[in-house]
């Protein structure tokens, strides 16, 4: 069996690469870039933008990890369906192929020729990612059953700040607000049975700017299954006098102000994987998220990470008033809906569970 962390590294590295083409070029972006419409539309944004690298990259990494993980194959699922719709308003199926050339073909008929063949290269492009900073990936436990594993995909978060790509910063060092650092892949496995997320792989495709549309990654993993925990961030806490939260600009303003009077500060962040990424490594204490405009692809990944770590993603409104923290789950149970992949009822992510008392208190007046 190949190693489900280091080819989910992999995966997520070819997404990498994909989402840097197709940004690395003005006219391949722009006529990748379609908007959003009904019901699949992120009812928070004016505009927000369904495009072929997201769909492209999800596909890909059904592709890749389906073809190494058979056991694994019906349970991989994502943000985007493989339906798009071309300048013609005919609809197309994104469909990785056998070889390039198939894929080439299907993409050929939305884009052009060349173009199409430049990224179904990518796409059927073999990646090994290998990197100091990725630390050690263990071998998992012989006995894992794959097909008791789920897979859900972000293939781009933050979809706003790449198709923009305009940086704004915070007043804290290594935040950014908006911008293509806030853009993160996000490949979460969890455990089918129990809900409980297991693996989790968070990459920052734009993180280092090496020259004018040239980047390089940043890649954190973890893995918390019952017998093993490992990851590759174990950092030090910053030396900083107060706690720092991470929040949506869109946060309730009484929300705010109670966390506030519990000495506070506030760093305002785009992108769901972003935010728990900060809390990861964390150069913040807390992201808390009141409203349900998260999806169980944006969470699986950084949690796993989190529970590596000690710490975990709870239901906001799930945990405060009389009940128990709960964490966020990925049980399957009966029919999906918009409504079931959704957290709707908001979110809190710490690396330090002792925050919650506090906070829940406080939260709960
Ligand atoms: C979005 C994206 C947004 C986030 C929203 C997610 O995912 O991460 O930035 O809103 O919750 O669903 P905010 O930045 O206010 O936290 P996507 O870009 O994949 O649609
Ligand atoms: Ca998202
Ligand atoms: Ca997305």
């Amino acid at each position: 069996e190949p190693n489900l962390v280091q080819q989910l590294v992999n995966a997520a590295e070819k997404a990498a690469n994909i989402a840097r083409i197709c940004r690395s070029n003005e006219a391949l972006l722009q006529l990748l870039v379609q908007e959003k419409t009904g019901p699949e539309a992120n009812a928070r944004f004016e505009h927000d933008f369904k495009t072929l690298a997201d769909v492209l990259i999800q596909e890909t990494i059904k592709h890749d990890i389906g073809t190494l993980f058979p056991a694994m194959r019906d349970a991989i699922k994502g943000e985007e369906s493989p339906n798009f719709k071309n300048v013609d308003g005919e609809s197309v199926t994104i469909a990785v192929g056998e070889t390039a050339e198939e894929t080439a073909n299907c993409l050929a008929s939305i884009l052009n020729v060349e173009v199409a063949e430049v990224l179904a290269g990518e796409v059927h492009r073999a990646v090994v990612y290998e990197e100091s900073l990725l630390g050690e990936i263990p071998a998992l436990p012989a006995d894992l059953d794959y097909s008791n594993l789920g897979i859900w995909i972000d293939p781009i978060d933050g979809t706003a700040e790449y198709i923009s790509g305009d940086s704004i910063f915070t007043d804290f060092p290594g935040i950014t607000s908006t911008g293509l650092d806030c853009v993160t892949v996000l490949v979460g496995v969890y455990d089918r049975t129990t809900g409980i997320p297991v693996i989790g792989v968070v990459s920052q495709p734009f993180h280092n700017k090496l020259d004018e549309n040239v980047y390089r990654s940043l890649v954190f993993w973890g893995v918390c299954l019952p017998e093993l925990q490992a990851n590759n961030c174990q950092f030090e806490r910053p030396e900083r006098d107060n706690r720092l939260g991470i929040f949506s600009s869109s946060e309730n303003g009484d929300i705010l102000q109670r966390i506030m009077e519990l000495g506070y500060e506030f760093a305002f962040a785009a992108g769901a994987g972003h935010k728990a990424l900060k809390v990861i490594t964390w150069e913040v204490d807390l992201y808390l998220l009141s409203k349900g405009s998260t999806f169980k692809w944006d969470t699986c990944a950084p949690q796993a990470i989190l529970r590596s770590l000690g710490g975990d993603m709870y239901s906001y409104r799930g945990s405060i008033g009389d009940s128990k923290p709960t964490p966020l789950s990925y049980i399957e149970d009966g029919e999906e809906t918009a409504d079931t992949k959704c957290n709707k009822d908001g979110l809190i992510a710490v690396r330090d569970v002792t925050l919650l008392d506090d906070l829940l208190k406080k939260l709960t007046e």
